[in-house]
This record gives C-alpha cells, sequence and structure tokens, in this order.
C-alpha cells in the first residue's frame, strides 16, 4: 500500500487535511450531524455551491471548495440508509468510500478526512459499516498513485476503538 491510513478521535471541521468529506444527504442542503457542523463552519459559500449542483444520488459523491475551512475541498457524499442490509446498503456505503476518493484523485488531492458515512442519523450498525470502510479504502490505495493519507476522523472513543479494531481484524 503506497497511502497511509490513521484513525483519530476529533472533530473532522478541524482537520487541515486538502479533503474532507460530508455525510450528506441527497439536497445537498445540510442537515444535522456531520453535515451541520461542515456547513456551519465552512460558511455560505458552501452552502451556495451545494444549492448549484443541486442534487448527489446515494453511494455517489460530489466536490465543492471548503469555504472557510482549513480543507482546500469538501467532497460531498450520500451514505446508504439502513434498512437492515436487504437494500444493497453494503455496496451503496463501499461506494461512498470509493467514488470521493476517485474525486480526490482527480483534483490530485494527497490527504483526505473521511467521518464515519452513514452511522448517525442513517443508522449503519457501526461494526458493519467500519469493516466496509476500512476494506474500501485500504483496496483503493493499492491501486492509487496519488494519496498519501486517508484519516478517519471519529466523533466518540467508542466508535474510534471500533475502527481500530476493524483495521486490526483486516491485517
Ligand atoms: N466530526 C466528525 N464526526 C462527526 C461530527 C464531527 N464534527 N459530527 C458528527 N459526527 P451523521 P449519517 C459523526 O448523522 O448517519 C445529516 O442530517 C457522528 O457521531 O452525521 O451519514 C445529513 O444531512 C456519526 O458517527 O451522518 C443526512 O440527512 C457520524 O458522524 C444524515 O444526517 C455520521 O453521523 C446522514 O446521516
Amino acid at each position: 500500500m503506497k497511502g497511509n491510513i490513521s484513525f483519530v478521535k476529533g472533530d473532522i471541521t478541524l482537520q487541515d487535511t486538502d479533503a474532507i468529506v460530508n455525510a450528506a444527504n441527497s439536497s445537498l442542503l445540510g442537515g444535522g450531524g456531520v453535515d451541520g457542523a461542515i456547513h456551519k463552519a465552512a460558511g455560505p459559500a458552501l452552502d451556495e455551491e451545494c444549492r448549484r449542483i443541486g442534487y448527489c444520488p446515494t453511494g455517489q459523491a460530489v466536490i465543492t471548495t471548503g469555504g472557510n475551512l482549513k480543507a482546500k475541498y469538501v467532497i460531498h457524499t450520500v451514505g446508504p440508509i439502513w434498512h437492515g442490509g436487504t437494500r444493497n446498503e453494503p455496496e451503496l456505503l463501499a461506494s461512498c468510500y470509493r467514488n470521493s476518493l476517485k474525486l480526490a484523485e482527480e483534483k490530485d488531492i494527497k490527504t483526505i478526512a473521511f467521518p464515519s458515512i452513514s452511522t448517525g442519523a442513517y443508522g449503519y450498525p457501526i461494526e458493519q459499516a467500519a469493516h466496509i470502510a476500512v476494506k474500501t479504502v485500504s483496496d483503493y490505495l493499492k491501486t492509487s498513485n496519488t494519496i498519501k493519507e486517508v484519516r478517519f476522523v471519529l466523533f466518540s472513543k467508542r466508535d474510534y476503538d471500533v475502527y481500530v479494531e476493524a483495521y486490526k481484524e483486516l491485517q
């Protein structure tokens, strides 16, 4: 693997990576959780860019500038809502990570921070989501020549522990 994966407990809006990823909804108009925090910290320029883009389907990703954030870009991806695992949730969640990394590569982004997509309001069980997140990212990094660091930013100690454990299980 060429790029490095790291885990921190913290607030994604404060990260100094080239890009941070937002767990958005399809309307891109903002919401609660990490989405609300990112929109608030980035300021009105982000709202305006999102409004212009207008829509993002589940599993896909779009990119805007970072507004007032330290990060130069925000990549907005829409995670699946958990319906018990019968509606293609694992593949859609993996797509969020893959498509976000693909966009990052296209913009020559070298460092990127992800939150735990879908595991808040969207109800995805975190152990399962963490496994998909770390596996998809580490598989992607095997093929990427440009991305140097993927940082998972977890909001609680428990979420942090679950992601670190999922990563250990992968080794
Ligand atoms: N930094 C890092 N992680 C955070 C932060 C933060 N500042 N704030 C919350 N989290 P959620 P979802 C964690 O609900 O499940 C929104 O309303 C949080 O603890 O933000 O994908 C959107 O508009 C959890 O572990 O995203 C959508 O409608 C993780 O981020 C919907 O929620 C994801 O929780 C998306 O739901």
